[in-house]
């Protein structure tokens, strides 16, 4: 290894280890991994999976090919031994922000298990030339940059593979690029990412605006473009069209040259489609099947036995619905297709909630994949249950065979072994490497949970963390936070279901009684990281309050040695990798029933945070894992929460009126204090929001979980009784590794 890359230095750069800067180093590492990777077994077999997804949101490469590649330590060695860094060398490298969230970080952890299970099975999406924008604060508000990515030597590989792909007016011609995913100590798949040539960066002005119209210009350019306009939506069609036909091209391309006949197309490929975004694969699917001979009739039989639909939400408004109008302006060519299928839906079923096409002739996505997919699965055990009975209640009804859970999962290697050294090898010590290879294992930490230096040396390796991540912050951000206060995180997409507004009440409610002379015994720091959507309103005056009551309490001298609020700054993976294992407390608090999943839950877990969370999502599982001593629980239940929905019970102004506590905190927001530092519409616009919707029921659970936290706060003193709640919670944690996921989805939806 080290021969090659002092060999690499001097060919691109003619400078040696020692001389060569870190961004020399880098770019050596790139080329070393990938050559690697070339040489090493790929992944075949006779049933192969597509996994197509809007969103693939892997992280940063470097580190997590070298640990997939078996080289990393020799590596850092090697490094160290010539005077470098690897985690300084980490930093080079850009992170790719092809997702938002939870759904495009979940396609990559599965593909890393897909290829560490040795399946055989391939990413594919877009090649966005920005991804998810910057997020900047200034005047404590969430600004928008652009933020390119893609360097000229970097993971991605030029295919030369393009296909023709028409729209109504024009058509263009498609570039791939692949990345190689590699397996831990397997073989390796690939993420295709499909591109244009013609797309023109330069045409991104101020922030993030572009001239949406022009499609061969814009098409790639960003994830999720603003959809609040029409042009926007178009966009979005155009970008998911593209996607699909690119797809359905390749997958057409490799079954022929495979010489396979594609009246059997679903012997050999097996469609997942994450969400309704890739959803027009299906009548895409037919289309080009019926352009190679084959009857329409069998063409839907077909497709019908090759594509699979996850679900990963209940919200209203992430369902997509697509007028025929738009579908007709972009690819004309799918209408008569959907039209064709809706019209056997329609002949078959009375009951208009089961219909493609509704009677504002909008085309409901979701209805597409359930009835012309084989399977459809929810997220998490809870998650399923709700489509099953309430959601999706009129299709279980039909189709009950077609219903299944995936309670989804992490790989371990990136949120593990990459992100936490010190409790990698601090595993490795108590319990042997086993766990690497069958997370299962984990549980033998459980015979060591009365031994004294076990627990000891667990909150030691805690400790560095926390320090690890106070120096990171303080160079990267330069914030400063104490490492010996109690690191309370939550960290996720903002969004109101996900009630970080709640966690901002706490805030308050704390700041007033260290007022009153209530001090905590240990200082306490609330760290928040989280994006809102650029036109999501609420979410941004949310993202004020805390960056608000972030500098209030930063000069209060009285406040600021006991609480610390902060919120980082654009966070993504790179920054979710440090705060994670750092943390002591998790914060899971969705309003339950609205998280399908969750899968910060997991990654938190397993680094040894104890969670505060409600019976939502996956939290529903970690709690019956890890029992009721080592999590802490509150608020409504799911039933509870429909209930409210069902009989229009819920107002928050009767919390706001009848509890004067509540109406203390909630009336802090438009504090002379906050307001002095604040803007006073968009303080007043959240104060009024809270009182008078608060469509996720805030004022419905912060009483509770108020408490909950001074227990969680109360009990994390007593040290030898918090580490045993993180050994259980470490122990337990196996159950959420994406091999399990992945080995569940092939026994019971692809079969590779
Ligand atoms: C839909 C229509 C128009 C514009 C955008 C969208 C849209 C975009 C992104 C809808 C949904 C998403 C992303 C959803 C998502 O990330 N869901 C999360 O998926 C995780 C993996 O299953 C779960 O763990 C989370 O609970 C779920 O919120």
């Amino acid at each position: 290894m080290e021969a090659r890359l002092t060999e690499i230095l001097q060919e691109k750069f003619q400078t040696g280890l020692e001389q060569a800067t870190n961004e020399q180093v880098y770019y050596a590492l790139l080329t070393l991994t990938k050559e690697r990777i070339k040489e090493g077994p790929k992944n075949e077999g006779k049933r192969k999976l597509y996994y197509i997804s809007a969103e693939f949101l892997i992280g940063k490469l470097l580190s997590n090919n070298l640990i997939n590649l078996g080289i990393y330590d020799e590596t850092a060695e090697v490094l160290k031994k010539h005077g470098k860094k690897l985690a300084e060398i980490e930093e080079v490298e850009p992170e790719p922000s092809l997702g938002n969230g939870g759904l495009g970080r979940l396609a990559a952890c599965f593909l890393d298990s897909i290829a560490t299970l040795g399946l055989p099975g391939d990413g594919i999406g877009l090649n966005y030339h920005m991804g998810l924008f910057k997020q900047v604060f200034t005047d404590h508000k969430q600004d928008e940059q652009k933020n390119p990515w893609i360097e000229k030597d970097s993971w991605l590989n030029d295919t030369g593979i393009s296909f023709e792909v028409p729209f109504k007016d024009f058509s263009l011609r498609s570039h791939l690029y692949d990345i190689d995913v590699t397996g831990y100590e397997g073989g390796s798949n690939k993420l295709h990412l499909f591109d244009v040539e013609t797309v023109n960066d330069a045409i991104v002005g101020n922030g993030i605006n572009f001239d949406k119209n022009d499609i061969r210009e814009n098409l790639t350019l960003f994830l999720y473009p603003d959809d609040s306009d029409k042009a926007g939506n178009l966009l979005r069609i155009y970008q998911q069209y593209f996607m699909v036909s690119n797809a359905a091209q390749y997958i057409i391309r490799e079954c022929e040259e495979k010489g396979y006949d594609l009246r059997k197309l679903h012997e050999h490929v097996a469609i997942q489609i994450n969400d309704t975004h890739p959803s027009m694969v299906i009548p895409e699917l037919i289309r080009l099947l019926v352009q190679k001979q084959i009857d329409f009739n069998e063409a839907i039989e077909i497709v019908q036995k090759t594509c699979a639909y996850t679900n990963h939400t209940i919200l209203a408004e992430a369902l997509e619905k697509w007028p025929v109008d738009y579908l007709e302006q972009v690819a004309p060519q799918i209408v008569p297709i959907i039209r064709d299928l809706d019209a056997r839906i329609k002949g078959r079923y009375k009951d208009p909630r089961v219909h493609i096409i509704d009677d504002q002739n909008r085309v409901h996505m979701a209805h597409m994949d359930i009835h012309y997919g084989y399977s459809v699965n929810g997220v998490a055990y809870l998650h399923t249950e709700i489509l099953k009975n309430e959601e999706l209640k009129p299709f279980y009804d039909i189709y009950p065979q077609k219903f299944n859970n995936k309670t989804n999962g992490i790989t371990f290697r990136r949120w593990l072994l990459h992100c936490n050294h010190e409790l990698t090898a601090w595993l490795d010590e108590k319990i042997g490497p086993d766990y690497r290879k069958d997370a299962t294992k984990l549980e033998k930490l459980l015979d060591h949970i009365n031994d004294e230096e076990t627990l000891k040396s667990l909150l030691v390796v805690k400790q560095k963390k926390k320090e690890d991540l106070a120096a990171y912050l303080k160079e990267t951000q330069g914030l400063e936070i104490n490492p010996n206060s109690i690191f309370d995180i939550q960290v996720k997409r903002l969004h109101e279901y996900k009630r970080q507004q709640m966690n901002a009440l706490y805030v308050i409610y704390k700041y007033l009684e260290i007022k009153s002379g209530k001090k905590p015994e240990t200082p306490i720091t609330v760290i928040f990281g989280a994006k809102a959507a650029p036109a999501y309103i609420i979410a941004k005056d949310i993202i004020h309050l805390i960056l608000c009551l972030q500098e209030l309490i930063d000069n209060d001298p009285e406040v600021a040695p006991y609480l610390k609020v902060v919120m980082v700054e654009n966070y993504n993976v790179t920054l979710a990798e440090k705060l994670i294992p750092s943390c002591d407390i998790s914060e899971q608090i969705s309003l339950a029933s609205k998280e399908a999943s969750g899968t910060g839950n997991m990654k938190f877990m397993l680094n040894g945070a104890v969670t505060m969370g409600t019976e939502d999502g996956a939290n529903v599982e970690i709690h019956q894992f890890v029992g009721d001593e080592n999590i802490y629980i509150f608020g409504e239940s799911s039933e509870q929460v429909i209930e409210h929905y069902r009989k229009m019970d819920y107002n928050a102004v009767d919390y706001y009126i009848n509890d004067e506590e509540i109406r203390r905190l909630v009336d802090f927001i438009i504090s002379p204090e906050l307001l002095r530092i604040g803007d006073k519409y968009l303080l007043l616009e959240l104060h009024a929001e809270l009182i008078r919707k608060d469509w996720f029921m805030t004022l419905l659970d912060v009483k509770d979980y108020i408490q909950k936290k001074e227990q969680a706060y109360a009990d994390y003193e007593d040290r030898m009784a918090w580490a045993k709640k993180m050994v259980v919670n470490i122990a337990k944690a196996g159950y959420f590794s994406s091999d399990r996921t992945i080995a569940e989805y092939n026994r019971d939806i692809w079969h590779l």
